[in-house]
């Protein structure tokens, strides 16, 4: 008689610097829209989990947000988050495009004083856009994915699963997600944003639900958006209403095919000044001041900037 093998489960950081592609790898590997994904830098702003089941191994993935240089405070808190979140990992995935092969250090790319606890793997994304021979010529050594088109992922699933360390699994093998529908709510809204406005103007966006009746057919969302300046309201309100009923016809068309039920978006714009660089905004948005030195073990990020 065989004795079966132990469970394994671990916590995987999809880390990088930003645009590699690290929402759009987390998206492959779970077959949802999970993490919002655009052209646009600095999209992901709280890290995304998604869920992977096989057999005997339980993939929990951290999509987080691009360990930049933080130019203010929500860029300073997002760091901060992103750090705390790579020491509890048990294994980290360095994001490379594989255009831009040899990845550098990892510590380097992150700007860390040293590197991380947990082991890390390279890993060269966006394969689709080089050519063959340098495909084959990388793939020889090294893990290498095109989240475009589905491939590499399940190379890379074999790779991890040994790394990871034998434990239960924490989720229920059915899930993909761990975190609330409303945050779902306010990211497809946020890409939307990304989509649908220039400039400057996704980036002082934010959405946040103010009611949710679930038990509704359709679902009813009660939804502020969020605008830092009183020229951005109106635009993002639009020549009679067509730009904001644009931002929620995208978000509805996500939130379906994640429930699975016909929604009804009620959205309204507020103006909320500087909330970026605002520490109890930031708070309620997701982002609070980190734990005072020693509760976590370690100094938080750089606090200046
Ligand atoms: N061609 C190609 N583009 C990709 C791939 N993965 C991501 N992208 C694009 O790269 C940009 C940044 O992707 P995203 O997942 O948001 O990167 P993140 O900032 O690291 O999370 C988006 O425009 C994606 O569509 C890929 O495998 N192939
Ligand atoms: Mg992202």
């Amino acid at each position: 008689m065989s004795i079966p093998a132990p469970k394994r489960s671990g916590h995987v950081a999809l880390a990088g610097a930003p645009n590699v592609g690290k929402s759009s790898l987390l998206n492959a590997i779970v077959g949802q829209h999970l993490a919002i994904v655009s052209p646009k830098a600095q999209t992901t702003r709280l890290p995304v989990v998604g869920l992977r089941t096989e057999g005997d191994t339980q993939y929990v993935f951290h999509d987080l947000p691009g360990l930049l240089d933080p130019g203010y405070l929500m860029q300073v808190r997002m760091r901060e988050l992103a750090l705390q979140e790579l020491e509890r990992m048990d294994l980290i995935l360095h994001l490379h495009p594989a255009s831009d092969a040899p990845a550098p250090p990892f510590h380097q790319v992150a700007e860390l004083p040293a590197p991380p606890t947990a082991p890390v793997l390279t890993v060269y994304t966006k394969a689709d856009l080089i050519s063959p021979a340098r495909r084959e010529k990388l793939e020889r050594d090294s893990l290498l994915v095109s989240a475009a088109r589905g491939e590499g992922i399940e190379r890379l699933l074999q790779r991890i699963r040994p790394l990871l360390p034998e434990r239960e699994f924490e989720f229920d093998a059915d899930d993909v997600g761990t975190q609330q529908l409303r945050f779902f709510v306010a990211e497809y809204l946020r890409e939307a944003a990304f989509d649908l406005l220039d400039d400057e103007l996704p980036y002082s966006f934010n959405a946040e639900v103010e009611e949710f009746r679930e038990a509704e057919r359709p679902v009813y969302i009660r939804v502020t958006l969020f605008v830092e300046r009183e020229t951005q309201k109106g635009i993002v309100v639009g020549r009679g209403g067509q730009t904001i009923r644009a931002l929620g016809a995208h978000a509805r068309g996500r939130l379906e095919e994640l429930i699975g039920a016909p929604v009804y978006l009620d959205t309204w714009v507020k103006v909320l000044p500087n909330w970026r660089r605002n520490s109890a905004a930031l708070a309620r948005f997701g982002f609070p001041e980190p734990k005072p030195v020693g509760a976590s073990g370690r100094s938080p990020g750089k606090e200046s900037a």
